[in-house]
């Protein structure tokens, strides 16, 4: 059982200029390409681990081999996290509907709302980490973790997250990181948020 990157399913330059190109290319090739090679190093030393899936891993993560938990939190934390990244970004995709802004409205008092609700989460979280739109059991809740730390390792299940690491946005926005986080909202892909709540 070997990890590997994922395709993003667009081009680097998908986003421009909310997220620059070359930002999405080392974030991509370099950040997401080292958290799989790490987690295959990990798991390669224990066999008896490679029927289970990642996320199960991720669920469990204090079951997990002593010599291996920090790699698979950190690493196989940083190849979920980043998998479930790159198809919630798309340009133009307009805001949500349906299902997704009903629920909004209802937890949350509208769009804008949350808007300013996770806007505020993600820019509170104090060096690396994410924001995250998860559901716990069914309650929408807005949550953050530090590090690679995924939701499900909380029990929550990722709906939407935003990735605010400086490798996300320094090239472009430097220390500007609620700036990034506001040009976030103009790349979200409320389809796959909604398939994701789905
Ligand atoms: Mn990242």
């Amino acid at each position: 059982m070997t990890y590997k990157l994922p395709e993003l399913g667009y081009a680097y330059d998908a986003l421009e200029p909310y997220i620059d190109a070359k930002t999405m290319e080392i974030h991509h090739t370099k950040h997401h390409q080292t958290y799989v090679n790490k987690l295959n190093e990990a798991l390669d030393k224990h066999s008896e681990l490679h029927n289970k899936n990642l996320e199960d891993l991720l669920r469990n993560l204090s079951s997990a081999p002593e010599d291996i938990h920090n790699a698979v939190k950190n690493h196989g934390g940083g190849h979920i996290n980043h998998s479930f990244f790159w198809p919630l970004l798309k340009k133009d995709a307009g805001l949500p509907n349906g299902e997704i802004a009903e629920l909004l409205n209802k937890t949350f008092g509208g769009y804008d709302q949350f808007k300013e609700k996770f806007s505020n989460a993600a820019a509170s979280v104090f060096g690396s980490g994410w924001a995250w739109l998860v559901l716990n059991n069914a309650t929408l809740e807005i949550v953050t973790t530090p590090n690679q730390d995924s939701p499900l390792s909380q029990g929550k299940k990722p709906i939407l997250g935003i990735d605010v690491w400086e490798h996300a946005y320094y090239l472009k926005y430097q220390n500007r990181r609620p700036e990034y986080i506001s040009a976030f909202f103009s790349v979200i892909n409320w389809e796959q948020v909604a398939k994701n709540y789905k």
